[in-house]
């Protein structure tokens, strides 16, 4: 297995994220990024290599631009304006008050482009999205090269990114930018499995009216959990994707079995939509111990997760999204990954 990684994706920095009323140091940081690399070292996933830069024209296909100049912008913006702190959204567009025009001041465009307060933006942000797109970006093009599989080693994540906003830690929607690449490179139907612990709205979002790409994700009620207003089942698509958005709402505290039950109701969605190429949104914050989630996986688990991912039988890249529980992290990753590797061997 190839491993796509980039000490760029390290440049985001943040120290602050909006949890529970406090300012507290960000659960996504970037000691992740490392404790990956080695629990994969450890497992013996030792091919590691850089990404090439891909530019802004595969982001471009999927975000608006001037949602790009927005997060290339801000945080000089609000430098500029003398501000203590990091970038954070604080007022929005509401139920009552819908946006109409994208306001000038940063504080009107970060809560235009926000999707909650939990992300700040701070130097080395945009930065750390491009190099994450390119890991991704990377990743896929080993796998259209020889079949893969691949693991792109993103930071930060991208699944909470929708057409024009961040939040959730999500900048650009790495795995929305490998799919719409993918099909350009000619696959007709890619199927994006999500299995971070938290419903990846930006995915769905973005293809929620496309039938080229099968969005599917198994996550924690919205009911309960965040991001809380996308994520139910009867979200089913629109248009020409209606039927190719399908989701799997699971109550908080879901254990290993259900969980994996569920899992293969997904693979058989899959299996009878006729997809060319699997891109799994690979979360381990579905780990009893994440910090943050609330399911029941343990570490020996990621391996069952892997194998019965290779089941689905389709050339995979494997994009990484959450996972807060920074010392198991590694180890979850790259049991996911050996699963696979080994179910594929045999
Ligand atoms: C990102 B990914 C309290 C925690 C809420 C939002 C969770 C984002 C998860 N500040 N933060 O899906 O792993
Ligand atoms: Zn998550």
């Amino acid at each position: 297995m190839i491993i796509v990684h980039s000490e760029t994706t390290k440049a985001r920095r943040a120290k602050t994220e909006l949890d529970g009323g406090q300012l507290v140091p960000p659960w996504e940081c970037p000691e992740r990024v490392d404790m990956i690399l080695e629990g994969l070292r450890s497992a013996g996933l030792d091919d590691v290599q850089a990404p090439r830069e891909h530019g802004l024209e595969p982001v471009l296909a999927v975000h608006d631009a001037d949602y790009v100049d927005f997060l290339a912008t801000c945080w000089d913006d609000w430098r500029a304006l003398g501000r203590k702190g990091e970038a954070i959204a604080w007022i929005w567009p509401t139920r009552t008050m819908p946006a109409r025009r994208i306001p000038r001041c940063v504080d009107g465009r970060l809560g235009h482009y926000a999707l909650g307060a939990d992300t700040s933006i701070c130097a080395g942000t945009f930065e750390a999205a491009m190099a994450s797109k390119d890991v991704a970006l990377s990743a896929l093009e080993h796998v259209l090269a020889d079949g893969g599989p691949a693991f792109g080693l993103c930071r930060p994540p991208g699944h909470h990114a929708a057409v024009d906003q961040f939040g959730g830690y999500c900048f650009f929607n790495n795995a929305a930018i490998a799919a719409r690449r993918a099909l350009e490179a000619g696959k007709r139907r890619v199927a994006i499995l999500d299995i971070d612990f938290h419903h990846g709205n930006g995915t769905q979002q973005i293809f929620y009216s496309c039938d080229d790409v099968l969005f599917l994700s198994i996550h924690g009620d919205p009911l309960e959990c965040f991001p809380y207003f996308l994520g139910h089942a009867d979200e089913v698509g629109e248009g020409d994707g209606a039927g190719y958005n399908v989701n799997y709402p699971l109550p908080p505290g879901t254990g290993p079995e259900v969980w994996l039950n569920v899992l293969e109701a997904a693979k058989a969605r899959i299996a009878e939509t006729d997809c060319e190429l699997l891109i799994v949104s690979l979360g381990v914050d579905t780990f009893a111990g994440d910090p943050i989630s609330a399911f029941r996986l343990a570490s020996e688990d990621f391996l069952e997760v892997g194998e019965r991912l290779a089941g689905v039988g389709l050339p995979a890249v494997f994009l990484m999204e959450g996972g807060y529980a920074v010392e198991e992290i590694g180890v979850n990753v790259a049991n996911v990954l050996s699963g696979f590797e080994r179910a594929c061997a045999t």
